[in-house]
């Protein structure tokens, strides 16, 4: 560190997601050498005093309350999307178009057409563009693609996919934005299936066609907003309409001929961030859970006959991809170097002027995906996913 290049960052939104990258922000050099350093330029909010207050917890050196200000300044050189989803394509678009590097959350869009025009304008700018998948980036989650793509698993027949929460189980748990079509595009289904369906798409390769079911268990709620994390308070005590999916669940068929099943649902009591899965292939299988998400439990079926069995890998050796970046071996990792992960990936690329994946390639790739699902919900038959 020292003399290396400065990136300067502007960030969109603040909230929970604000909160997450911000703290990538920080610990990225202390644990990679990108060749660039990222600078926390300026955050943008609509709250002038809630996002002051952001800037100083989480430490950029300036704030703005609207966000077309960070795309004008030239002194910001990456545009950071954490708002939420309806908005993304319009920042995005507008921040490509002057030329800035773009992280975006997830999912990409609320709509295939939306999806389609960002990706085209990613190619046309040229820009490095992220969407925030940043379960990839857990080592677990790596060295099982080294698994896979090494041949030790063989051909890959299954994976079985979850992604289970319990957040908004109470029926007085407010409609915040979460919960409103307009804003969030879909419910568990974008939310949280999206990431089941990038990881899926990452380990196994692009899903073919698929049949889904989606349900709204609470279909009216109190009026509300999120007030930090994933907590929420109420306005008033006025009802509105939940127009999204509580849960989702839905059978793939992968181009390579593997089958899925996948489970994406805010109403699994006791899971608060259950987000995992299991993949059979000819020679072994793997299991990988958020909740304990250092470990990846392998079974090969060439172990010795009287000694075969799943047993567990803790992936914080210096073999396992970016453990050796972080601590000892046995020193655990936790969800927030998840992100750490991504942005080493995303600032290297922004030093070497490469393209960082998952990119908005994979975010339109896993929308086809979202939206295929919908499609299958309302016909009530399998649906073949678009391919980019
Ligand atoms: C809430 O369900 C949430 O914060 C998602 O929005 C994130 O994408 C997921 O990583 C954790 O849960």
């Amino acid at each position: 560190m020292g003399n290396e290049r400065k990136i300067r960052v502007g960030m969109v939104g603040y909230q929970f997601m604000g909160k997450a990258h911000s703290h990538a922000y920080r610990d990225l050099p202390f644990f990679f050498d990108t060749g660039v350093v990222p600078v926390m330029a300026a955050v943008s909010g609509r709250n002038e005093k809630a996002v002051q207050a952001a800037a100083n917890q989480y430490g950029f050196e300036s704030y703005e309350t609207d966000w077309r200000r960070l795309i004008e300044r030239d002194d910001i050189d990456v545009i950071d999307i954490v708002t939420p989803n309806n908005v993304h394509a319009e920042i995005a678009l507008a921040a490509m178009e002057a030329g800035k590097h773009v992280i975006c959350e997830k999912p990409l869009a609320l709509t295939m057409d939306q999806a389609r025009e960002m990706k085209a304008a990613a190619d046309k700018a040229g820009v490095v563009n992220a969407v925030c998948h940043n379960y990839r980036f857990a080592p677990a989650v790596q060295y099982a693609k080294q698994l896979i793509e090494s041949g030790r698993l063989g051909r890959i027949y299954h994976i079985r996919a979850q992604y289970l929460q319990d957040w908004i189980m109470d029926p007085s748990f407010p409609l915040v934005w979460r919960l409103r079509k307009e804003v969030t595009g879909s419910g568990a289904l974008g939310d949280i299936g999206a990431h089941i369906i990038d990881l899926a798409r990452f380990l196994v390769g692009e899903i073919d066609e698929l049949v889904s079911e989606m349900t709204t268990f609470i279909k009216e709620r109190p009026l509300g907003e999120m007030s930090g994390g994933l907590n929420a308070s109420t306005e008033g005590g006025k009802m509105g309409e939940v127009d999204v999916d509580d849960a989702v669940s839905f059978l793939a068929r992968f181009q390579n001929g593997a089958m899925g099943v996948f489970e994406a649902s805010r109403f699994a009591a006791g899971n608060r961030n259950g987000n995992r899965f299991e993949i059979n292939g000819e020679h072994g299988s793997i299991r990988w859970d958020l909740e304990n998400m250092n470990n990846l439990h392998v079974y090969f079926t060439d172990d010795k006959a009287g000694q075969q069995g799943f047993r567990t890998i803790n992936c914080t050796e210096a073999e396992h991809p970016y453990a050796a970046a972080y601590w000892p071996a046995g020193h655990i990792i936790g969800y927030e170097h998840t992100f750490i992960g991504l942005f080493a990936e995303t600032f290297r690329a922004i030093a070497n002027g490469t393209q960082v994946k998952p990119d908005f390639e994979d975010g339109l790739r896993d929308q086809a995906v979202l939206a295929a699902i919908e499609a299958s919900s309302e016909a009530g038959r399998w649906v073949k996913v678009e391919q980019a």
